[in-house]
């Protein structure tokens, strides 16, 4: 099966076997957003265990991101597809960046590009975004919504950091906020005063028509 071969193959750090079954997934008729989110997301995770448990290391990590980078090039253009075909009931403009002090940019970029290819408009700070961007960026393109990823529990709050900037500059009536990434869950969201979190990509579109609603 292509997808647990993927899978396998990136967690052994194998590249050409990864694309290979990768485009052999797509050929099969799974979906692009199937082949990330069942088979080279879990990998991620596998990947982060090894490397707590001390097997792997830096470099692995770094390799791994690499190979799911290529893997998206394969997987862009269907990926895109699918997410058109996920109903737009009003477009949103969505300014979207990864918090500061975390480069972690593959879930951050997947949301952005599912939420593009739904039809929204995404302007993304990329990583390591400080609150001064995201409230320029608030300033300047007067967005629906502001979207910030973090996967560290040491970033996380940095998200409550750009939430009480947005209320002490009296924006945050004017945009809604939401947020994601491994360091995050539906709980910590409600905490920091969130207006949504979502698990995964897919999600991520489906939260924000209905906050666009
Ligand atoms: Co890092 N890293 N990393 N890392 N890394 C994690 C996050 C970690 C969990 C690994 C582990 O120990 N198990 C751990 C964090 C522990 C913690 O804080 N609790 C960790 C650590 C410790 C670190 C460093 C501190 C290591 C060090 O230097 N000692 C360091 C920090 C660097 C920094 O940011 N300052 C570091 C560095 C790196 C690399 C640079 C080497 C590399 C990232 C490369 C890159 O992104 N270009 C890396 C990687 C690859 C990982 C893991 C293995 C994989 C992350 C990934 O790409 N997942 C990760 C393990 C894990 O996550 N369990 C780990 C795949 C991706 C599709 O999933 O990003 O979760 P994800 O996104 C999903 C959802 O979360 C959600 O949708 C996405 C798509 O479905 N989502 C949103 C994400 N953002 C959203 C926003 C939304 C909505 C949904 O709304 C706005």
């Amino acid at each position: 099966m292509s997808l647990e071969e993927a899978r396998e193959c990136l967690v052994n750090l194998e590249k050409d076997c990864v694309l290979r079954n990768v485009k052999a997934a797509l050929d099969e008729g799974i979906p692009a957003s199937r082949i990330i989110l069942d088979s080279l997301s879990k990998a991620m995770e596998e990947i982060g265990r090894l490397y707590e448990s001390g097997d792997y290391f830096i470099a692995e990590l770094i390799e791994a991101a690499s190979i799911f980078k290529e893997a998206m090039k394969i997987l862009e253009p269907r990926l895109r597809e699918e997410a058109s075909r996920m109903k737009t009931v009003k477009r949103a403009r969505i300014v979207i960046g990864t918090v500061k002090g975390d480069v972690h940019d593959i879930g951050k970029t997947l949301v952005a590009i599912m939420l593009q290819a739904a039809g929204h408009e995404v302007i993304d700070l990329g990583v390591d975004v400080s609150v001064e961007k995201f409230i320029e960026a608030v300033e300047e393109y007067k967005p629906d919504i502001v979207g910030m990823s973090a996967l560290l529990t040491t970033t996380a709050r940095y998200m409550k950091t750009v939430i009480d900037e947005l209320t002490r500059r009296g924006l945050r009536s004017r945009v809604k906020v939401i947020v994601g990434g491994a360091a995050t869950t539906p709980e910590f969201a409600k905490e920091i005063g969130a207006d949504g979190w979502a698990p995964n990509a897919i999600e991520a579109v489906k939260l924000v028509e209905k906050l666009m609603g």
